[in-house]
């Protein structure tokens, strides 16, 4: 008798969880490459068998899924008058080693049958990104032309309410969720200072969010303002595709490269007259065009205060329990906030951890728990001084997340290796780190290399790419 109760107890209470999770509705903000690894984590536990998922929408400003690797020729405003989310520009090629960044469930070589080099250009890291996605299937999940324009909370019936403008049909729509994800990206709002002058400045005045071709800037002398990824990747873009001289302006460090002549790095910029700029060093110089690498903002502007994570460029954002759950409230996800070396693969972490808490296999911790795990990881964090260290923390970071969850193992401390090694490589040669090959931690393959110098390689399309002949390495000699 206790048996047979004991059987329909589970019974109940089965399709009762049944009843509880398949009601669970999501919201997912953004179809980047973060709020895709939230849909594939989901996906990947209905190919395993499970069966109650919850009801997702993912809503996206764009036309299209990709985030910002689906490039616009647009700046300003979109043809919704929305502003354009994209930053990516012509001729980008990765900026890391793809082997860094691969996804642990979908390997280069799957995607392309073949070997390709560790840095492929823009359209190709495209094509890789959206070869794991089933586009069909993809769409009934995606609210395209849907900017999201206010989320609030209900502390009594404990739902968001998620208000967006559907442009398709030029309605508002408002829905509840149980939980929302919040992956609408950080390098997309500029942060564009002020220095004094510059509205004397007779030429072109853009932020990096703006730039789009290198050619424009041919035969031109510009001044970049900032000195990380966008200033050392615009500037020898524009080197490579004929600026006749590129100056780069930075606050606190300089880069520090050994750059070919017509590239050359000066302390911050003072003050503008007209066309000419003075240093703090005391020079000065005349230029046609300035570009902003200033970094950009943390912009959430459809965030109410008490939800709203507030923070700067760095590698673990304070209140973020696991780098992921809004610590006052984490039905609330922020995913990809993270400054990146590791990108795609840690997106991946994020969300099939996320999935784990929201399908309940994995159970949070009271809130004084988890501020005590984040400051953990901030104490960890405020520790790491060089660059080396903080590829660590975040190879750690991830290695935390991927523990409790079941997305494939990817080596990522190896991975964390290969980044340091393109460290070493950018600090001897920036203009030829592009041409190095690794061998990836999922499928052993070492890479082949280009054929040419990355300098001299100016059609960076997905077909020219792929139809260079690639250098394949030599097959080591066995040993007798
Ligand atoms: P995003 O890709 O920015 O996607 C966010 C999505 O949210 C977008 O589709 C956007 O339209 C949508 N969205 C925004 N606001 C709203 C809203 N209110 N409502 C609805 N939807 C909204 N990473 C690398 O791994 N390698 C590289 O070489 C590399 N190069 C880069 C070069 C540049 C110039 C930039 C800016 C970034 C680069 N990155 C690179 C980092 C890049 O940001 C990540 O690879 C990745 O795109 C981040 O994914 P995400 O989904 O978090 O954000
Ligand atoms: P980052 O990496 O956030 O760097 C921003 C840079 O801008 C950094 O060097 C800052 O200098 C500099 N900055 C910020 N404000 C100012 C002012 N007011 N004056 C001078 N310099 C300033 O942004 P990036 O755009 O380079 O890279 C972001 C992503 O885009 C990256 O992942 C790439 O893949 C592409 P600081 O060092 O703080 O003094």
């Amino acid at each position: 008798k206790t048996a047979l109760m004991n059987i329909c107890y589970d019974k109940v209470t089965t399709t009762l969880q049944e009843f509880v999770l398949s009601n669970k509705r999501i919201a997912i903000l953004g179809a980047g490459p973060s709020g895709l690894a939230q849909l594939r984590a989901f996906e990947a536990a209905r190919l395993a068998g499970v069966k109650d998922l919850p009801e997702i929408i993912c809503y996206e400003k764009q036309n299209a899924i990709g985030g910002m690797w689906n490039y616009s020729w647009r700046t300003g405003l979109d043809r919704n008058g929305e502003p354009v989310h994209g930053s990516m520009y012509r001729y980008l090629w990765s900026n890391g080693p793809k082997e860094c960044l691969e996804f642990a469930d979908y390997s280069f070589d799957e995607h392309f049958g073949e070997a390709i080099p560790s840095y492929p250009p823009r359209e190709v890291l495209k094509d890789y990104i959206m070869g794991r996605i089933d586009k069909q299937d993809i769409q009934k999940y995606i609210r395209f032309e849907c900017p999201v324009r206010w989320v609030s909370f209900d502390d009594d019936t404990q739902k968001f309410t998620v208000t967006v403008m559907n442009h398709k049909t030029d309605e508002q729509e408002v829905e509840e969720f149980d939980y929302v994800v919040v992956a609408t990206g950080h390098f997309s709002t500029p942060n564009m200072p002020y220095f004094q002058g510059l509205e004397e400045f007779p030429g072109r005045i853009l932020h990096a969010h703006d730039f789009r071709d290198a050619l424009e800037f041919k035969d031109e002398d510009i001044l970049l303002i900032g000195s990380s990824y966008s200033a050392e990747d615009i500037g020898t873009q524009c080197y490579k595709y004929g600026t006749k001289s590129v100056t780069i302006s930075y606050r606190s460090q300089a880069l520090g490269y050994k750059w070919p002549d017509g590239i050359k790095e000066v302390p911050l910029v003072t003050h503008f007259e007209d066309d000419v700029a003075h240093f703090a060093d005391g020079s000065s110089q005349k230029f046609d065009a300035i570009i902003m690498c200033t970094g950009y903002l943390f912009h959430f502007p459809f965030m109410p205060d008490e939800l709203r994570l507030q923070t700067h460029n760095c590698l673990y954002p304070a209140n973020l329990y696991k780098g992921v759950f809004w610590q006052p409230n984490p039905k609330l996800i922020y995913l990809g906030m993270q400054d990146q070396y590791f990108t795609f693969n840690m997106f991946d972490a994020q969300a099939w951890y996320a999935r784990d808490v929201i399908m309940g296999d994995i159970e949070l911790p009271e809130l004084a728990s988890r501020e005590a795990d984040e400051q953990h990881w901030l104490a960890t964090y405020a520790k790491c001084i060089t660059v080396s260290d903080s590829i660590d923390f975040q190879a750690s970071y991830i290695r935390d997340l991927t523990n409790s969850t079941d997305y494939p193992e990817f080596a990522v401390e190896k991975q964390g290796e290969i980044l340091k090694e393109w460290q070493k490589d950018k600090a001897e040669d920036i203009m030829t780190f592009r041409e190095k090959a690794y061998s990836s931690t999922l499928t052993g393959t070492l890479s082949p290399k280009l054929p040419e110098p990355w300098l001299d390689i100016l059609d960076d399309s997905l077909e020219h790419f792929l139809n260079l002949t690639f250098v394949k390495p030599k097959k080591r000699k066995k040993v007798a």
